[in-house]
Parts: structure tokens; C-alpha cells; sequence
């Protein structure tokens, strides 16, 4: 898949671009029966919600045990749009699925860039690197959707603390003051990433974003894939496989009947 020179424009402007639909109805049946394999898994990887340890709040590493999500990280209308926005070979930094259960089960997310922990813990230098967020379901304003502040990628490297989870460790964020917050928002309003299930969105990783907790009686899964540059490589190795995947050999597009042919 091909980008014009408007899409290009439009990414570099807003710091993300939004495809609905772009998997399609057999593609994404696909990929959900290969869900409850990966949330019943026992290792570090699958992070837990807090307050209801039965839900699985994050599922890193995804395309590493999955042949099915191995095959949608190569997926050609995934990886040559991330490939043609960063212009050039890229590997996969870090993939999480994200299944925010509902019924108030898939909490909120703090404010946050995704690059403070790819720069500070992982060594990944510059901010090179997209977050391809494919829905798994549906994504509507009920169910909780990824906001997003459109252009916000403008301002590099925000100010932010760590945070850690109760045990101190499974998944690192940097959370931004309410200050910076409000700031921000009122510069570049707040998108909601909505659409149905296939769609997708490239976004940069220096976008501020964040969600509330679901309250809906459905689950708003969304896959995010990490790419980075070739040439961006990490270089620490402080954080484990699933978060800081250390196999940096560019990737190749399959075609694109890649999950049909499963
Ligand atoms: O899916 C969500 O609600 C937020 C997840 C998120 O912000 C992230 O994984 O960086």
C-alpha cells in the first residue's frame, strides 16, 4: 500500500493517520480466534489488570508467539506505510495488545508519549519510530477510545515522571502534569481514535494520548505495533524480550493474503 504525498503531509502535520476498515471482516475473525490462547498464557508478558487480576490489561509480544499477529506485523498494508512515513527499513520494537475488557474491568490510561520509555530505558535515540494501532473490535465513543492530540508530536520530548506498576515492573509510562495537560489540550483539542473493527491508525510516538476506563459491557481491543528504524536501534537491554525486542533485521512485507492463508 502506497501513501500519496497528502497522506505524508497529513501524518507529518497531525502525527497520526487514520484508515478505516482496513482489514477486512475475514482478516479480523482471523486474528480474534487467536485471542484466548494469548490471554490465557502464564508468563510475565501478560500483565494483569490491578484491581481485577482475572483481566488482561496488556499482552506483550504478541507477534513473537502468535504466527497469526507475526504475520499482521508484516502485513504489507501495515509495515509499507509505517516503512514509506519513517523513510526507511524498520524492525519491531516492542508489539502489546491491549484488550480493555469491559464492564469497568480495562482501566484508564495516564497522559503519555510512548518514546520517554523507548528513549530513557530502552536507548532508542531519536523519536523514529510509529505506533500501528490496528482494532481489533470496534472502537466507538462508548467503548472507551484512544484519544489523541493531533499535532502534539510537534513538541518533542515532554517533561514526565515514571511510573511503575504495584510490583515494579511489567510496563513503564511517563505520565505528564495536569499543567502540561491542559496546556496542550486547549493548543491541539483531543481526536478520539473511532472507527470499526480493521481499522487503523499510524501514529507517531511523540503523540500525547491516553483513554478512560471502560464502562461498557464490551471489550475495545486494539493491537499497538512498535516500529522503529533500522537505523534508530535500541542500545540498552535492561527491559526483557517482550518489551525490547533485541533482533533489529529489517523487515519484509509478505503479501497480502498473509492471515487469509492461515
Ligand atoms: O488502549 C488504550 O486504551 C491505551 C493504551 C496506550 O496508551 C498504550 O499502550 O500506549
Amino acid at each position: 500500500m502506497n501513501l500519496t504525498g497528502l497522506q505524508v503531509q497529513e501524518y507529518n502535520k497531525k502525527g497520526y493517520l487514520f484508515f478505516p476498515s482496513l482489514l477486512d471482516v475475514d482478516e479480523i475473525n482471523k486474528l480474534k480466534s487467536a485471542l484466548p490462547d494469548i490471554y490465557n498464557r502464564k508468563g510475565p508478558e501478560i500483565i494483569r489488570e490491578k484491581h481485577d487480576i482475572s483481566a488482561t490489561r496488556l499482552a506483550f509480544g504478541v507477534h513473537v508467539y502468535s504466527e497469526i499477529f507475526r504475520r499482521l506485523s508484516l502485513h504489507p498494508k501495515i509495515l509499507d506505510p509505517v516503512r514509506q512515513l519513517l523513510n526507511e527499513n524498520v524492525y519491531l520494537h516492542q508489539s502489546r495488545l491491549n484488550p480493555k475488557q469491559g464492564f469497568g474491568s480495562g482501566a484508564s490510561w495516564d497522559w503519555h508519549q510512548d518514546f520517554p520509555p523507548f528513549h530513557k530505558i530502552d536507548g532508542m535515540l531519536k523519536p523514529k519510530c510509529i505506533m500501528a494501532s490496528i482494532f481489533i473490535d470496534d472502537c466507538t465513543p462508548v467503548t472507551s477510545p484512544l484519544l489523541v492530540l493531533p499535532g502534539s508530536h510537534k513538541e518533542g520530548l515532554l517533561t514526565s515522571s515514571l511510573h511503575k506498576d504495584a510490583e515494579g515492573k511489567g510496563y513503564e509510562l511517563h505520565h505528564i502534569t495536569n499543567d502540561i495537560l491542559e496546556n496542550l489540550a486547549n493548543k491541539y483539542g483531543i481526536d478520539p481514535l473511532i472507527g470499526p473493527s480493521g481499522s487503523v491508525a499510524f501514529v507517531h510516538c511523540n503523540v500525547l494520548h491516553g483513554s478512560a476506563n471502560n464502562v461498557s459491557p464490551w471489550s475495545r481491543s486494539i493491537i499497538y505495533m512498535n516500529y522503529n528504524a533500522v537505523s534508530n536501534a535500541c542500545t540498552e537491554a535492561t527491559r526483557p524480550w517482550y518489551q525490547n525486542n533485541r533482533d533489529f533485521s529489517p523487515l519484509k512485507s509478505l503479501e497480502s493474503d498473509c492471515i487469509k492463508s492461515l
